[in-house]
């Protein structure tokens, strides 16, 4: 109990310039040395643009649709969280150690943070981006249910951290840019949460396409059903609820909340909006990547 008092509510980090709540930022040393296998599958995203549910469709895409083997552990388990420590869980490193290959690994860190192994052995990455306004709004009801970060504040300090970049991760606005950045020169498969919400079994299909693996038309509609929000919403092996309270309180806020594109308007301010679009479009100038704000 006591180990798990000094996670709760606790300041961020700087590790390289990068806030990081405190248990993952003490992660990173011995993460440095971590060895990526050539055959490894990277899912990489800013927190709350999709990482469960990309997690769960390449997990039934690697158990060839098969319900009960995606049943087998709660995510965190079935696609170890690389940078992932916490009181009482074994680390995404101590995860690792009995993950057998091919392995699915999850990582919300930024390039300047991300071992370098990882991009010598060209490990091919799915990276989701989702759009700010809703991430911030996700990331928001986040910080009120899991109490490894700080506290959010009111909605309006929360969002003027976010576009400051002084929430845990850092800023979206350069996770998104230097990931697509990558795309260039490195295997990275960059879909949206818009376009997936928009047409799974299209970018299922994109995602088999990149991980070369084919399976039948009747086994991807299952993984689309499987993978819906109202199945993950009930589904504990992937909504967290079988994480204690004291870490992440479902009570509080669900982690599966509203799976929807558009919440953000129901949470901005006319004031906010007109304070934020200014600003996104200063940090995202010269950036082609486009985000839909509703569907
Ligand atoms: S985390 O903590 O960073 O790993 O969170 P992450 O999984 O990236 O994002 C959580 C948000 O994704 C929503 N979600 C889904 N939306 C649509 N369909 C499915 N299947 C799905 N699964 C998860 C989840 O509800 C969170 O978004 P919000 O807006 O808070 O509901």
């Amino acid at each position: 109990m006591e180990l798990v008092q000094d996670t709760v509510r606790q300041p961020l980090v700087y590790v390289k310039g990068v806030p990081l709540i405190k248990c993952f930022a003490d992660t990173l040393g011995p993460l440095q040395s971590f060895q990526a296998r050539p055959d490894d599958l990277l899912i990489s995203t800013y927190p709350k643009s999709g990482t469960t549910w990309v997690s769960e469709i390449l997990d039934m895409i690697y158990q060839g649709g098969d319900l009960e083997k995606c049943r087998r552990d709660p995510i965190l388990i079935r696609v170890p969280f690389l940078e992932f420590s916490m009181p009482g869980y074994p680390t995404g490193m101590e995860v690792l150690r009995s993950t057998p290959a091919p392995r699915l690994l999850k990582t919300h860190l930024p390039l300047a943070l991300l071992p370098q192994s990882l991009l010598d052995q060209k490990v091919k990455v799915v990276y989701v981006a989702r759009n700010a306004k809703d991430v911030a709004v996700s990331y928001y009801h986040f910080y009120r249910m899991a109490k490894v970060h700080p506290d959010p504040g009111t909605w309006d300090s929360f969002l003027e951290k976010f576009m400051a970049g002084e929430v845990s991760y850092g800023s979206w606005y350069q996770h998104v840019r230097e990931w697509w950045e990558l795309s260039r020169t490195h295997p990275v498969l960059y879909l949206f949460y818009e376009d997936i919400q928009e047409n799974p079994k299209r970018e299922i299909q994109k995602i088999l396409k990149f991980v070369g693996r084919s399976l039948s038309e009747e086994t991807v509609d299952q993984i689309v059903k499987h993978t819906s929000f109202k199945e993950m919403k009930k589904n504990p092996m992937v909504n967290y609820t079988t994480m204690s309270a004291d870490v992440m309180d479902c009570s509080v806020s669900e982690f599966m909340r509203k799976g929807i594109t558009g919440d953000w308007k129901t949470m901005f301010t006319v004031a906010q909006n007109e304070r934020f679009d200014p600003h996104y479009a200063e940090k995202m100038a010269g950036c082609d990547l486009n985000f839909s704000l509703e569907l």
